[in-house]
């Protein structure tokens, strides 16, 4: 067997991400030991100290920094993992290009198609391994979907049909974090949510080409944060101030294939947790997959006896499926956290092989340019290419 390769993990940011990659990175020998890789939780990064302090300690890290600078400085750092609010994404990720470190970034990759080309082209001219986590690829469901797809199951495919809901924003008392500032987030729903369902869409379907948009703020003003927490929320302050995101997004979209296709995503969506939900349809049958119950695949063979047709419910835990052998016996249901764990384990895997990963930083830029698209289609009220 060949020596385990350790890759030292410089991670910046400390909140609800960073709790999730964290846990990524700690799981990661445990249930995928064969891969011979082990992160090392070298140094948490955050500005204020004494929180900093106390998540490196919670998370496992050997130290923690307050200037990110002097982090991506450091000869003992092989990847650099972004999961700060998205303004600091490019400015982080182009320095750790040039110090010649990976590059692990949180979605959206950036808040303009501008500022991801530059974060593209920072990878790219120093030549650097890069990925942003779009985690949801890392579902053993939507894995064999993929593969469904390549192997012609659903046939010819004519339409793509995705909602993200939430409704944690829903009490108009909610607090304005990050997430709701437009200088900070970039977008609301849109970048959180949607960006998921396009990365999603292009992984599944291919390319997009032409899209239809409409945005709309229904609360526009909440009272200011007074104190942040890491699980989305915070203390409300008894102050107002502006919301300066959208709450919902939904687009119209035409695909390179032929396919057409209807995306939604709000967090306003009363009762919907992590609806994150796609139906695909083709000539030969259907699929539907639901975060909310993420070991799943719903199919329909259209092929089947017409006496036996209808949907079939997919248990994605067998050992058959994608990366499920790693984890528990059949049945015995896996969650939101793996998702990390998968992605991690395959982007360490193709780095450390020296091959392209995907969803790349270019992924990352693709994306991007729907979201804008989607933003000048609803501001000009007319169809936007790609
Ligand atoms: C909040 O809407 C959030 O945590 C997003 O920021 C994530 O990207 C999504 O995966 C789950 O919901």
């Amino acid at each position: 067997m060949s020596a385990t390769k350790q890759i030292r993990i410089a991670l910046i940011g400390y909140q609800f991400m960073g709790k999730a990659h964290s846990n990524a990175y700690r799981q990661l020998t445990k249930f995928f030991p064969e891969i011979g890789i082990e992160p090392v939780l070298q140094v948490l990064c955050g500005r204020t100290e004494d929180k900093v302090k106390a998540a490196a300690v919670k998370f496992g890290f050997a130290e923690y920094e307050t200037d990110w600078r002097k982090v991506i400085a450091r000869d003992d750092i092989d990847l650099v993992d972004i999961v700060t609010p998205g303004d600091s994404h490019v400015e982080i990720a182009i320095e750790a290009a040039k110090a010649g470190k990976m590059v692990f970034c949180e979605k959206p990759l950036a808040s303009t198609v501008a500022k991801a080309g530059a974060m593209q082209d920072a990878v790219a001219e120093n030549n650097v391994p890069n990925a942003v986590c779009f985690n949801y690829r890392g579902v053993p469901a939507v894995a064999l979907a993929k593969k469904m797809i390549e192997n012609g199951d659903l046939g010819r495919i004519y339409h793509w049909r995705s909602v993200y809901l939430q409704d944690w924003i829903v009490d108009p008392n909610f607090p304005i974090v990050w997430r709701l500032q437009g200088d900070i987030a970039g977008s609301g729903a849109h970048g959180d949510l949607i960006a998921h369902s396009i990365d999603m869409a292009r992984y599944l379907m291919g390319e997009i080409t032409e899209v239809s948009g409409m945005m709309d703020t229904f609360v526009k003003q909440r009272p200011i944060l007074a104190e942040i927490d890491d699980r989305l929320g915070g203390k409300a302050s008894d102050q107002m101030g502006e919301v300066t995101v959208d709450d919902s997004s939904i687009f119209l979209a035409r695909f390179e294939s032929g396919a057409v296709g209807t995306f939604e995503a709000t967090r306003m969506a009363a009762g919907r947790k992590n609806h994150n939900k796609f139906e695909i349809n083709g000539s030969k049958g259907s699929i539907v997959f639901n975060m909310e119950r993420m070991n799943e695949l719903e199919y329909y063979n259209h092929e089947d006896p017409d006496d036996r047709k209808g949907f079939r419910v997919i248990q994605t835990t067998d050992g058959s499926h994608p990366y499920t052998g790693n984890y528990w016996p059949a049945g015995h249901i896996i969650g939101y956290e793996h998702t990390f764990i998968n992605l991690i384990r395959d982007m360490l895997v193709a780095f450390t092989e020296g091959k392209e990963f995907h969803p790349n930083f270019a992924d990352g830029l693709a994306c991007q340019k729907v979201l804008d698209a989607v933003v000048t289609s609803s501001e000009t009220r007319s169809w936007q290419k790609i």
